[in-house]
């Protein structure tokens, strides 16, 4: 789904309103993924899962990464994310119906709603809805 003007400007402004804190809240949206729905956990049998964890911080911080670059590239998404999605196809192996139910995603959304209520805007949410929608169809496009 194409992003409109309107849709770039708000997902940029908010990105630019979040800075550095976009890994915090990775991480929280990660913590939120593992606990509201419990079956991606199986992704992660090598890591330790509980709140706090060290090692999903630093996994947030490489997803936020992702995110900002995606961010920044919203013309060329899919060459943007190229490289994770090989990796995330032929390496990790994940399933790609999870990139087609969004559930980190969904977890952004409801973990950014929580600390930028008034941002929120029910705009903002169909944008960041559409950039976070286009991020997954690019990560998934290396399986075919
Ligand atoms: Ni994902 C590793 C980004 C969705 C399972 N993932 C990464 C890395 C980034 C990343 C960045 C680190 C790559 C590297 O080390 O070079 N993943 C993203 C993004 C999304 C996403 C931006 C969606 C918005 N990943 C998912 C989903 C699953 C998933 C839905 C499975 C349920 N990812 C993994 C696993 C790893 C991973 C597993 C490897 C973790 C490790 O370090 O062992």
């Amino acid at each position: 789904m194409e992003l409109s003007s309107t849709d770039r400007a708000l997902v940029q402004a908010l990105w630019k309103k979040l800075g550095s804190n976009v890994g915090i809240y990775a991480t929280e949206a990660l913590e939120r993924t593992f606990q509201a729905f419990p079956s991606t956990k199986t992704y992660f049998p090598h890591f330790d899962l509980s709140p706090g964890s060290s090692q999903v911080k630093a996994h947030g911080q490489k997803v936020a990464n992702a995110l900002t670059l995606a961010a920044n590239h919203l013309d060329d998404l899919s060459g943007a994310l190229s490289a994770l999605s090989a990796l995330h196809a032929h390496k990790l192996h994940v399933d790609p119906a999870n990139f087609q139910v969004n559930l980190l995603s969904h977890c952004l959304l409801v973990t950014l709603a929580r600390h930028y209520p008034g941002d929120f805007s029910p705009a903002m949410q169909a944008s960041l809805d559409k950039f976070l929608s286009n991020v997954n169809s690019a990560l998934a496009s290396k399986y075919h």
